[in-house]
């Protein structure tokens, strides 16, 4: 059986919803973090940086525990190769795929992460330092984020032009959902967007925010948005 560690709206979205899309078998594993759970001795076990989510697979024995979203849907993709929600290994799509995983989870979510927890990212000798230097961070995250809005919104468009509706395409894959997850956290960006760009947030662009809204119509994704009791907006 495999049990996913979750918490809702957190990185645990992106394989939770890959579970769902798959149609196998699964078990979900509230990490409460209102109790600080995920820093508790027994989940730093589980994964020693503290970090959700954490996926188990006990066919192994011992089970294998893995930690890291992109290594989590690399792993589920190839568990399920018949789901058909990566491209076949040794292939050209295949390795846009790499690139984009890699892109998605190396890139943008650690710019989110910058704009959610700026104050991590500050060494000031005082608090009223630290709350500007964190609020200058928080608005350089918010920058770089509209860039790499414009890098998906573009790759959308692409894909648009030669029939595609995802990310890879005609093909439906992790990609995009990952792209999702990271989008609907652009939801809370405050503010008036940054001069040099046009938009803010992922439902500002042209091509983004339709394929936020196609995502989001998926039956799997409305099961997640059910099972994890999301709140309005949703993206
Ligand atoms: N690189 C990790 C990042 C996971 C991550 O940042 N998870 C967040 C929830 S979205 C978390 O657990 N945050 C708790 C914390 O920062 O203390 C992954 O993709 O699995």
């Amino acid at each position: 059986m495999l049990t996913l560690h979750y918490y809702p709206s957190n990185a645990s979205i992106t394989p939770h919803i890959l579970l769902e899309e798959m149609g196998v078998a699964f078990e979900l594993k509230l990490v409460d973090r209102t109790q600080d759970a995920h820093k508790s001795a027994a989940y730093l076990k589980l994964n020693p940086n503290g970090l959700i989510p954490v996926l188990i697979d006990d066919d192994y024995a011992p089970p294998l525990v893995l930690y890291e979203t992109a290594a989590i849907c690399l792993y589920l993709a190839d568990k399920f190769p018949e789901k058909n929600l990566a491209p076949r290994v040794g292939t050209v799509e295949r390795a846009q795929f790499y690139k984009w995983l890699i892109w998605l989870s190396n890139t943008l979510q650690p710019a989110l992460i910058t704009y959610f927890y700026p104050d991590r990212y500050v060494n000031a000798r005082n608090a009223a330092d630290a709350t500007s230097a964190a609020a200058q961070v928080k608005a350089s995250a918010q920058q770089r984020i509209c860039a790499m809005l414009k890098q998906l919104d573009d790759q959308l468009e692409t894909s648009a032009a030669q029939g595609g509706e995802w990310l890879l395409g005609r093909q439906f894959s992790v990609v995009d959902i990952y792209a999702f997850m990271l989008g609907r956290w652009t939801r809370v960006f405050e503010g008036a967007p940054p001069a040099t760009q046009k938009a803010s947030n992922a439902e500002a662009w042209a091509h983004l925010a339709p394929f936020m809204h196609r995502v989001l119509a998926r039956g799997a994704v409305q099961r997640v948005v059910a099972k994890e009791a999301l709140k309005l907006p949703y993206i």
